[in-house]
């Protein structure tokens, strides 16, 4: 740490200095380095309590911390504080995600090698970390580049490999033919013509190549099933939802007349009488044999012009994209009218969905519309709606995709859709022309990445023997530092002799080895396991310790990972509980996001626009205290918000108050340590207030609510500033409110709390307290006693809640028997109402 005071220590505090006075540098340097000397936040699996597992997203080494990396730790760590605080054993760990692509671009730019860019941002960061003061046990920090962590997802590899989890297939990756190589979708940059590289310019386009995937898709039905029980934000779980994308339908299979079957897959097989043409994706395996030979040129040319285009772009719902395709010049039959229909090629039918192909419905879908009325394709209504004019196929301007009654359709019209749907598919499957299925729009994983930062996947190639996975004994497969950075595009492991050549460990020949890295998704997929146990050698995580502390109970970050991460992260866990080395099947119980914070302007901040706000200089002005409180009160956590740069001033302020009224009760020594539960009215007037408070920032604190229990802070000590002086500051509950206060502020400012903690003559330290417990007694609403008159003379008396409103009291006061009594039939001519005294009903 940077701004230690050396040799300072709390048992010499004070000595010289200006007790009273709140000096943010000093007190929080020396708390830190106090905490760090004793180890403070170590987390001990045996220590009682019940476990509190809160992990925040680790960040990637970048190399700064702005104040959204503060935003999204130091307002969790409050959180941490607190669930210890209640009694938890809590594990609030930290880490870095230290593969990846900016790193291998700062050595290209840079010349700075990938490792030694990455652990000097890892060790700047650590530093700034410190500075927040957050609860971390740094003896379980996890890097996910160093040998140690990623010998286990190579570990993890391979036990996929061996259950059929990890395989290796062809996929359309980017391809730039100068520098030879493929290219992360990141570093394709589209322009007008096209699309280039992005390091060389050159022209580029998709090529088919060898992948490795991960089967995601086996545990496609589960993720879905166990996503909806999730404590997770709505939000997060309809992205989910729609990303699995479960549609229910029927696999129809079509004649060809060169011999073929054609599968498609539709969730409307009720009008399949309406299908007066069918669509190849242009990857279409069966495209070559279909295509005629007059028209091959045409096709290959399409084909050629829709490997350009994104799979983005292609699924865009947008209808113009369906006005694009050629025909094949061959046919398929329609199975039900047995009608000779054309099969057409179009980039709106994706190759990864469904069976890649279609049966067009025009009437019945818009796409299938667009592009009937764009190549003059017949249209077929076979489904009537309920209301409205009758749809002619001449007149209709769009597809019909609601209810209504099949028609033009032989066998099974006048049946209702959507519900005899099932019915349908019976008599399809009865008569042999498909069956039921369910189809997902999810997709295998990906995991190979042509990138050297990255951890080796863990195969050989030999000549002899295939495909050969390296033998566990033989892990870590060691990423090579002395690779040569030189920027020609190629991953250097390609280039690295002696990592690429190597001996086959079934055979002993010759083998090569694979130079391709995994996705750092991976590396993030299972991490927070490893935080339970970081040094342990013989497997990712000890089952043991993961089982104590896992399923994490609080995970937060950004909902930019509503999908990939936190998708990646529930398949690994199920898959790791299917290995038998955990016994949950879900990784976070409850996910929350926070919001972003932007800059002044509310616009996204950002290093080059200069809109980023530093954190280190508002520290050194400020102290890190009032910086945690300013972004819990910039607005509520999970919706973010401009910055304002003023608004910390206020905190500061509020801790100074804070400050002067707790120093000031210590040098006065007329607290009195009176019996508790003491009673006289200036003690009762501080215990509700004091209790109330607690019940509030328990409330707030629970509920995620911290913007509203920072408010509550205030107001209490707006109040204790008020009292201060005056008789309420002689009392015994005087000296409860001041331990409340500090307590209740130790999550949120950990360092002023500490120090005011000590000077209260608190043992240390104030993090290792209970919790205080809101008093009922004294939380409950405050009953007095309402004089109840007509024309000025008391008719009754009646208890109510101190602070009654107006029109509340009058109903009450002309509900009384006695008023009543007294009034007859007399209508008052007004109320005169004293809060919390009297109320005069007036009648004449
Ligand atoms: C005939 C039909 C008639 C369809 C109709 C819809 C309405 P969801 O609901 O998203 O699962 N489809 C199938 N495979 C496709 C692919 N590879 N690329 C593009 N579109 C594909 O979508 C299922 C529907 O999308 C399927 O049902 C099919 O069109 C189309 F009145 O079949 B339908
Ligand atoms: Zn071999």
């Amino acid at each position: 740490m940077t701004d230690e005071v050396a040799g300072s220590s709390p048992e010499n505090r004070g000595d010289g200095r200006d007790r009273a006075h709140y000096d943010a540098a000093e007190i929080e340097a020396r708390w830190r380095a106090r905490w760090e000397a004793d180890d403070l936040y170590r987390t001990d699996d045996d220590a009682p309590g019940e476990k509190w597992y809160s992990l925040t997203m680790y960040p990637y080494p970048s190399g700064t911390l702005h104040v959204g990396h503060w935003y999204a730790f130091a307002v969790p760590d409050v959180f941490a504080r607190r669930q210890r605080m209640a009694g938890y054993n809590v594990l609030f760990p930290m880490g870095f995600d230290a593969f990846g692509l900016p790193a291998e671009n700062a050595a290209i730019r840079h010349g700075i090698h990938p490792a030694t860019w990455t652990v000097d941002n890892i060790a700047s960061m650590r530093d700034q970390y410190r500075q927040m003061g957050a609860m971390i046990d740094w003896s379980r920090e996890v890097v996910t580049c160093t040998p140690e962590y990623y010998h286990w997802n190579q570990w993890l590899f391979l036990r996929m490999l061996e259950r059929g989890l990890a395989y290796r297939a062809k996929a359309a990756v980017w391809w730039c033919p100068n520098d030879q190589t493929v290219l992360a979708n990141e570093q394709v940059l589209e322009t007008d013509g096209g699309f280039e590289c992005e390091r060389c310019g050159a022209a580029v386009a998709k090529r088919e190549l060898e992948q490795w995937f991960y089967r995601i898709t086996a545990y496609a039905e589960e993720l879905l099933r166990d996503g909806a029980e999730l404590d997770w934000p709505d939000r997060v779980k309809t992205m989910q939802r729609n990303w699995i994308g479960r549609s229910e339908g029927a696999r129809l299979s079509f004649a060809l007349e060169t011999g073929d079957t054609l599968d498609v897959f539709t969730t409307r097989p009720d009008t399949v009488w309406g299908a007066t043409f069918m669509v190849l994706a242009p990857e279409h395996p069966l495209v070559v044999a279909l295509t005629a030979g007059d028209r091959q040129a045409e096709v290959a040319a399409y084909v050629a012009r829709a490997r350009q285009a994104t799979e983005i772009e292609r699924q865009s719902t947008d209808a113009d994209r369906a006005r694009t395709g050629v025909f094949t010049g061959g046919y398929a039959r329609n199975p039900v009218t047995d009608e000779r229909i054309p099969v057409w090629i179009a980039d709106y039918v994706l190759m990864g969905y469904g069976t890649g192909a279609i049966m067009a419905v025009p009437a019945g879908d818009q796409r299938d519309f667009e592009f009937a009325q764009t190549f003059d394709l017949p249209i077929r209504v076979v489904v009537q709606p309920d209301e409205g004019p009758t749809l002619d196929p001449r007149t209709i301007t769009e597809a019909y995709r609601g209810p209504g009654t099949i028609v033009n359709s032989g066998p099974i019209n006048g049946k209702r859709v959507p519900e005899q749907l099932p019915e349908i598919i019976e008599y399809l499957t009865a008569t042999g022309r498909g069956q039921f299925e369910v189809t997902y729009r999810l997709r295998d994983w990906s995991i190979s990445r042509q990138r050297y930062w990255g951890t080796p996947i863990p195969v050989v190639y030999c000549d002899a023997c295939g495909i050969v996975p390296v033998p566990d004994d033989q892990l870590p497969v060691l990423l090579p530092l002395d690779a040569a950075f030189t920027p020609t595009g190629q991953s250097p492991l390609v280039s690295h002799e002696s990592f690429l050549h190597t001996t086959c460990p079934a055979c002993g020949g010759a083998a090569r080895r694979e130079t391709d890295t995994l996705d750092t998704f991976v590396d993030s997929s299972w991490y927070w396991f490893r935080y339970t146990s970081p040094d342990e050698r013989g497997k990712p995580f000890d089952p043991a310790k993961a089982k104590m502390w896992c399923p994490v109970d609080l995970y937060s970050g950004g909902i930019e990972h509503a999908i990939l991460h936190l998708l990646y992260a529930r398949f690994i866990t199920k898959v790791c509980r299917d290995f038998g080395l955990i016994d949950h099947g879900e990784p976070f119980t409850r996910l929350r996001n926070q919001g972003m914070i932007l800059s002044e302007e509310g616009i996204k901040m950002s290093k080059s626009r200069g809109t980023q706000v530093a954190p280190d200089v508002l520290v050194r002005e400020f102290g890190a205290d009032s910086l945690r409180l300013h972004l819990m009160y910039l607005g509520p956590w999970d919706q973010g918000g401009p910055w304002n740069s003023r608004g910390i001033t206020g905190m500061e302020r509020f801790i100074k108050r804070a400050f002067t009224v707790v120093s000031e009760s210590v040098v006065a020594s007329g607290v009195d340590d009176g019996p508790p539960g003491s009673t006289d009215a200036d003690g009762s007037r501080v215990r509700r207030l004091t209790h109330r408070t607690i019940a509030r920032v328990t409330h707030d604190l629970d509920g995620f609510h911290f913007n509203t229990m920072v408010a509550a802070l205030i107001e209490f000590v707006n109040e204790l500033m008020r009292l201060k002086d005056g008789p309420a500051a002689k009392t015994a509950a005087w000296r409860e409110a001041m331990e409340s206060l500090v307590l209740l502020m130790a999550p949120s400012t950990p360092h002023v709390a500490e120090e005011l903690w000590a000077r209260l003559g608190g043992s240390y330290s104030v993090h290792h307290q209970p919790w205080p417990i809101a008093d009922a007694t004294w939380t409950r609403a405050e009953l007095i006693e309402l004089v109840i008159q007509v024309n000025g003379k008391v008719r009754d008396r009646l208890n109510v809640e101190a602070g009654l409103p107006e029109a509340d009291a009058t109903v009450l006061a002309m509900a009384s028997d006695r008023v009543r009594e007294t009034l007859g039939d007399r209508e008052p001519s007004r109320v005169i109402y004293v809060a919390d005294r009297l109320v005069n009903v007036v009648v004449t």
